[in-house]
């Protein structure tokens, strides 16, 4: 079944922020945002930018009502600057003018005094320095140190990770509108509606119920718009308070890449160990996180990297450290996999540091290391395992040893092209690990002319969520899916929603919409019986449009009997609430069962590298994954490609320069390189795990958002192959992402050295 959204998306006729039509006297916003990474605020100069034609009115934090305050975790993030700048791009004044142009015209014309201080950029530093967003967090699973002197192999060593820019095609923005008796609607391209709310709440002083916010749908969020779409939010509404006028701002593309924050880099030291059977015993990880300049989400970010640091694995002993470092630079925040794709890879690279040294395959390792039912995660939960049969699926059908063969043979063919591969085993736990966040609730309308309205806490951003609500709705009715309509996601229908993330969106608000639906459904039913004689209401169902009794059709259609209901003043709405059982997380004891399941699957990459140039291509992507019972096949490949894509992406070619003044360089898509049409894999190839095990989300599905990313860890190994067939002398750091310059370095890294020695 195709997207709902597809006709109007390939018609330019679904609506963004940016296609919501104006109220007469909206002005638009412009932020004068911090030109240093760290200093002491002296004072702000707004006069010329308030003679600029145009300008009603420039904001700075002496003006604010509410609290200048919008850190959801820590309260360590001023909306605007007051005695401090903590990075470049931290907003220091809001003007408001009558146009655009007026108000991006006025901000240039602001100027600070700002007394430098230290900058920090790079998170060993601030550790060093002791700059911690949050305590250290910990997982320890049996005893490492002992488990280390019996280790026959040990390893240890060091891998590091960039960050990632999100690049949603709709950049981030909010348009607010003053309503009677001083409240205020809020348009905000959010994956947190409530998160929007409460932030608007703080910055004004205006109680919740003051403020809807309303979301049509985003232009894609991954992660980004999960905390960071509050800020825009807030700087519109207390523009709103002020001016008692509409206000609206949509960042421009190098405004939005300078002033928010991307996926965390990490810097990682591990250590492993290994029997003489190549079973790690013990493995030890100590992560050092570059959060930034304030929490936002980053704690939550390590802890999903620590419950992530064995990825598909079992390790008997594990000892995993995560800190969070402040730096001075735009606060780092969610972005698909949420720190655990960080976790995955630091992972990887022990387990190929081990095989070079050992001349084995890396995959015998991972194999050998697969995670069994019953079998112990460093955070005490047991798993469900399905790694070890993703694993022989994905060989029985792509046939690893051949393709490995046949790189060998290419290989040892051509001089200057070289071929890699490379095994990509993904395990990723399903849920908000903050417990209370697993929730969700839906409202479901049956009109009296037989159609159905929906309203959920999930927000569509491209993900295809409500296609997965509409379907629930179409099949608990069994009513054409065009029967349907899934509305807005907004606060006043739907109160105190977790954000659209952790891929749990379609299961938590399926769940609540389904238990919706029946509940109406039941009530149908009961009007039914005696309209069609029937006994009781378990004798009636209600099949494309009739309702039937005992199995057989009846002459009764859904249309009279909705009305039947209505005339009966039966109620034809429903506002569930759904909440995943059986989960818990204690942090006192790092312990407890966070995840109501594990994704698993197995993917192999294939890469061709271009010996001469440095470059390449990735060719395949083939694996066996986890779908469980796929509500809709066709958008669950849409998230498949597209996490692929953003995952090699991640890994190959994204790559976030700040200099050290902590100045964003990397700050257009000029000099930032995603993944186009040309470098997205020539296959991908996906089948389905086959299991005889129930799934325990929706409709026997399984959670698809973010786990195919982690697959896109896959290329940088295989590149790594490739270039090591090339040049056998050297063994690349494990540094991502393996951009085409890093990789001519490494397959001339003699050449290189011998230029540094200034031979
Ligand atoms: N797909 C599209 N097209 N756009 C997005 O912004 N976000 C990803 C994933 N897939 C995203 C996407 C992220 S980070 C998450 S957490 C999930 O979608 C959220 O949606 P779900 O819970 O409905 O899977
Ligand atoms: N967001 C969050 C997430 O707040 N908690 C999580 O566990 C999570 N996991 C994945 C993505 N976003
Ligand atoms: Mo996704 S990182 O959970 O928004």
């Amino acid at each position: 079944m195709k997207n709902v959204d597809s006709k109007s998306h390939v018609r330019g006729e679904s609506i963004y922020l940016d296609d919501i039509a104006l109220i007469e006297g909206t002005l638009y916003a412009c932020v004068y945002d911090s030109p240093v990474a760290h200093g002491k605020l002296n004072s702000i100069d707004t006069k010329e930018a308030e003679n600029c034609a145009g300008v009603v009115k420039i904001i700075t934090a002496k003006d604010l009502i509410g609290e200048n305050q919008i850190g959801g975790i820590l309260p360590d993030e001023p909306l605007f600057a007051d005695d401090e700048v903590h990075f470049q791009g931290m907003p220091m004044a809001l003007v408001l003018a009558e146009t655009e142009e007026q108000a991006r015209y006025a901000a240039k014309r602001i100027t600070a005094e700002i007394a430098p201080l230290e900058i920090i950029t790079n998170p060993r530093e601030a550790f060093a320095k002791n700059h911690l967003i949050v305590p250290p967090k910990h997982f320890k699973l049996g005893n490492t140190e002992n488990a280390f002197k019996t280790s026959e192999y040990v390893f240890a060593g060091r891998a590091d990770l960039n960050g990632q820019e999100h690049l949603y095609i709709e950049t981030q923005g909010a348009y607010t509108v003053p309503t009677e008796q001083g409240g205020m609607k809020v348009y905000s391209s959010t994956q947190g509606p409530t998160a929007v709310q409460r932030c608007v709440s703080r910055v004004t002083a205006l109680p919740m119920h003051q403020i809807e916010v309303d979301v049509t749908r985003l232009g894609g969020g991954f992660g980004g718009k999960e905390d960071q779409a509050n800020a825009w939010a807030a700087l519109c509404a207390v523009g709103t308070q002020l001016t008692k006028r509409p206000v609206k701002y949509a960042l421009h593309r190098m405004e939005d890449m300078r002033m928010t924050g991307k996926r965390n880099p990490y810097s990682a030291n591990y250590k492993i160990g290994l029997d003489k059977n190549f079973k790690i015993i013990a493995y030890e990880v100590v992560f050092y996180q570059n959060a930034g300049a304030s929490a936002d989400l980053s704690p939550p970010v390590l802890e999903r990297t620590l419950f992530h640091c064995t990825n598909a694995y079992f390790v008997p002993n594990v000892t995993a450290t995560g800190y969070s470092c402040r730096t001075n630079l735009p606060p780092n925040t969610a972005f698909r996999g949420f720190g655990g794709p960080q976790g995955m890879f630091v992972i990887e690279s022990a387990i190929v540091h081990a095989a070079e040294k050992l001349h084995v395959p890396a995959s015998e390792i991972q194999r050998k290391n697969l995670i069994n039912d019953g079998d112990e995660f460093p955070y005490g939960q047991k798993a469900m395992s399905e790694a070890v049969t993703s694993w022989t699926q994905a060989d029985e059908k792509f046939d690893f040893a051949r393709i490995q063969k046949e790189i060998g043979e290419f290989n040892s063919k051509n001089k200057f092209i070289k071929k890699g591969v490379a095994l990509m085993p993904i395990c990723f736990g399903i849920s908000f690990t903050k417990t209370p966040m697993n929730q969700a609730r839906s409202l479901v309308h049956i009109y009296t002319d037989g159609s159905v309205a929906v309203s959920t806490g999930a927000v569509e951003m491209g993900q295809g969520v409500n296609t997965k609500i509409a379907q629930v709705a179409s099949t608990i009715f069994s009513l054409p899916i065009e029967r349907v309509k899934v509305h807005t996601t907004n606060t006043l229908r739907i109160a105190n929603t977790a954000p659209t993330a952790a891929s749990a969106a379609a299961d938590l608000n399926g769940h609540a919409t389904q238990i919706a639906c029946k509940t109406i459904l039941q009530r149908l039913k009961e009007v039914a019986v005696p309209l069609v004689e029937a006994q009781n209401a378990e004798d009636i169902s209600i099949e494309n449009g009739f309702v039937f009794r005992n199995g057989e059709r009846t002459d009764l259609d859904w249309l009279v009997l909705v009305n039947e209901a209505f005339m009966q003043r039966v109620n034809l709405s429903e506002h569930a609430h759904y909440a995943t059982t059986g989960i818990n997380f204690d942090w006192s004891t790092a312990s407890g069962h966070p995840f109501a399941y594990h994704v698993y699957g197995t993917s192999i990459v294939g890469v061709t590298v271009d010996c001469l140039r440095g470059i390449y291509t990735v060719d395949f992507v083939k694996a066996c994954h986890d779908f469980g019972n796929s509500m809709n096949i066709s958008v669950d490949y849409g998230q498949i490609e597209g996490g692929i894509v953003q995952g090699i992406g991640w890994m190959t070619m994204e790559e976030i320069v700040y200099d050290e003044s902590g100045r964003l360089r990397s700050n257009a898509l000029s000099s930032y390189k995603i993944p186009d049409i040309y470098s997205v894999p020539k296959t991908i190839e996906f089948v389905p795990l086959k299991t005889k095990r129930e799934n325990p989300a929706i409709f026997n599905s399984k959670a698809v958002g973010e786990p195919p990313l982690m697959y896109g860890i896959g290329a940088y190994f295989a590149i790594r192959e490739a270039v090591k067939a090339f040049n056998t002398e050297n063994l690349p750091a494990f540094d991502a992402p393996f951009t085409p310059e890093k990789v001519l370095m490494n397959l001339y890294s003699e050449t290189v050295k011998e230029m540094k020695a200034g031979k």
